[in-house]
């Protein structure tokens, strides 16, 4: 088979990479196509020989052939290297990545940050949905329980019309691995760490450990079962806190255990629901806007995770860009008037719900058609108004917390479409906003793409995502993409705006800007990690935080 070119961008660079000669080999089935740095083949298959004997042969694979590292979606995720990727990282095999679903589009899939690691597949055996707690409204799972899962579970036990679950735009990726990636949905419980409680979690010295109130055995508990089967406290699901120091946050976005259970606060139903639609159809409208979003937000008028998406985003889940021109250029501002003028929609569209019953929402949807219908030629729209509108009837779901997959469609807009996300924090402020809006608009525009964004509107402050779409079958459009990327975060740490979450090729370059006192934040993640993971077993190189043993100049990510 021949190797495929996009995956010598990254694995096969460094001194340690081994390269399977073409085709399977009857004397090495498990051969991987790259090793763990520091670890010859004979100690790599004694490993996975003793680890099959553990786990069984068929859930210890090595990724041998390159045929792995063709699963280019979202729907069936490689498990070994990033979905549509930048850039690939060949997972095989003595290293620990973590994955739960691999659907962290965008920020890597499955990838591991060092080539040749192991992937820890949790999704693949561990699906279970532990507990559903009624009266507490919380859900204990396992890190394979995707949004949709916990969905279907609901609707299966008649439980939908009581809880409600929170779902980001996609709904495919497991709820645990989104959570401690710290992502967001769409409903009042958009911020889902905020929402999560209780973890229970292997640290790699192979303790089992739980937070908080899980720390205080339940009476009822055998103190004879495994530590993991050990029924917990009742209240671990519904505080936080426990005693003493709390250290759930040591756990997400980091590479210091791998959570085996997770709790999530699930939302009562609010007694009633309205999805709306306001456009803005002027591309400086974004200003005003934001001055009108932000006292409605933090005063909970604005109960839901809204977000404010530019003509462009809606425009693409509707259509590729070929659909809406012949141009080869970015486009223009006349032409993305003409785009939103054709769909019927702003420059500037916002979505969002109100939740309650209807004397609530009709007071709350007053006040807030009273803000934003100030500005001139701002509309109004409600899903039945517009029952064409793929975007808003999608929405209609997502805000209630009915998963979807339909918002995948945007990746298409370039043909072999594929993605990465720049997700700085901005301020709730027109000024804000509107000058995030004009630096990353411009150097998208440099580099040939096209500004495709939106603002999520959190309690205080907003996740402004740019997806920069690119062709992953273009080496060109690659090279572009990342460029951009690279640039857009040295232009905002220069203007004191930092990202929430990142892809795996420049994680190292965000945690650098986190450089108050001397990078305070990156030394003692490092001590931390030093701490817990003395041997450097677990993620290394995870959100820039590397083991003593490496060194992150050896991992650098290629440029193209
Ligand atoms: C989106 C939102 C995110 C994120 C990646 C993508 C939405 C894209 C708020 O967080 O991290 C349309």
């Amino acid at each position: 088979m021949k190797q495929n070119d996009e995956c010598t961008s990254s694995g096969g660079t460094h001194p340690a990479a081994y390269r399977a000669p073409e085709g399977p080999d009857a004397d090495h089935p498990q051969r991987p196509l790259t090793l763990p740095p520091d670890t010859t083949l004979e100690r790599f298959q004694d490993f996975m020989h003793r680890i099959g004997r553990i786990v069984g042969p068929d859930n210890a694979t090595v990724i041998a052939s390159n045929a792995e590292l063709q699963h280019e979606d979202y729907l069936d995720p490689s498990k070994a290297h990033d979905v549509r990727p930048s850039l690939r990282a060949p997972a095989t095999h003595c290293l620990t990545s973590l994955f739960s679903i691999g659907r962290n589009v965008g920020y890597g899939g499955a990838a591991p940050r060092v080539p040749g690691s192991i992937g820890l597949d949790m999704g693949r055996n561990m699906k279970r949905i532990l507990d559903v707690n009624v009266d507490g409204a919380y859900a204990l799972l396992e890190p394979g329980v995707t949004f949709i899962d916990l969905h279907d579970y609901l609707v299966k036990n008649n439980l939908r019309d009581k809880l409600w679950i929170d779902v980001p735009d996609l709904g495919g990726g497991s709820v645990i691995e989104n959570t401690i990636e710290r992502g967001v949905g769409n409903t009042p419980y958009g911020d889902h760490w905020m929402m999560h409680c209780g973890m229970e979690v292997v640290l790699p010295d192979g303790t089992l450990w739980r937070s908080g109130m899980g720390g205080l055995p339940n009476p009822k508990a055998d103190p004879n079962d495994p530590p993991h089967e050990q029924l917990p406290n009742e209240t671990w699901g519904l505080f936080n806190y426990g005693f003493g120091p709390y250290n759930d946050g040591i756990f997400s976005q980091s590479s210091l255990g791998i959570v085996v259970k997770m709790g999530i606060w699930l939302m009562a139903n609010p007694g009633g629901y309205q999805s709306y639609l306001i456009t803005l159809p002027r591309d400086k409208d974004l200003h005003a806007a934001l001055e009108i979003i932000r006292p409605l937000r933090v005063g909970m008028v604005l109960q839901n995770v809204p977000t404010m998406r530019d003509i462009l985003l809606d425009a693409a889940v509707m259509g590729d860009r070929k659909s809406y021109t012949s141009s080869d250029k970015p486009l223009t501002d006349e032409e993305m008037d003409a785009i939103a003028a054709k769909l019927n929609l702003g420059r500037w569209n916002f979505y969002g719900a109100v939740y309650g019953p209807k004397p609530i929402r009709d007071v709350m949807l007053q006040v807030i058609k009273g803000a934003f219908l100030q500005i001139e030629g701002a509309k109004y729209y409600e899903p039945e108004d517009m029952p064409d509108n793929l975007v808003l009837q999608t929405r209609h779901d997502t805000l209630q917390g009915t998963p979807s997959t339909t918002e995948l469609k945007w990746v298409d807009w370039l043909p072999n479409g594929a993605h990465l996300f720049f997700s700085p924090i901005a301020k709730v402020s027109g000024d804000d906003g509107v000058a995030q809006y004009d630096v990353t608009r411009r150097r998208c525009e440099e580099a040939g793409l096209d500004f495709i964004g939106t603002f999520v509107v959190g309690m205080r402050e907003m996740h402004h995502i740019v997806c920069i779409v690119y062709d992953r079958k273009d080496p060109v459009s690659r090279k572009k993409a990342l460029w951009l990327l690279r640039t857009l975060i040295d232009d905002a740490a220069e203007r004191g705006w930092g990202e929430y979450r990142t892809h795996l090729s420049v994680m190292d370059q965000i945690a650098k800007t986190y450089s108050f006192n001397d990078c305070a934040q990156l030394k003692l993640n490092e001590k931390i990690k030093e701490a817990l993971d003395p041997k450097g077993i677990m993620a290394p190189g995870k959100n820039g935080v590397w083991p003593k043993k490496y060194k992150a100049a050896d991992w650098s990510v290629p440029s193209n």
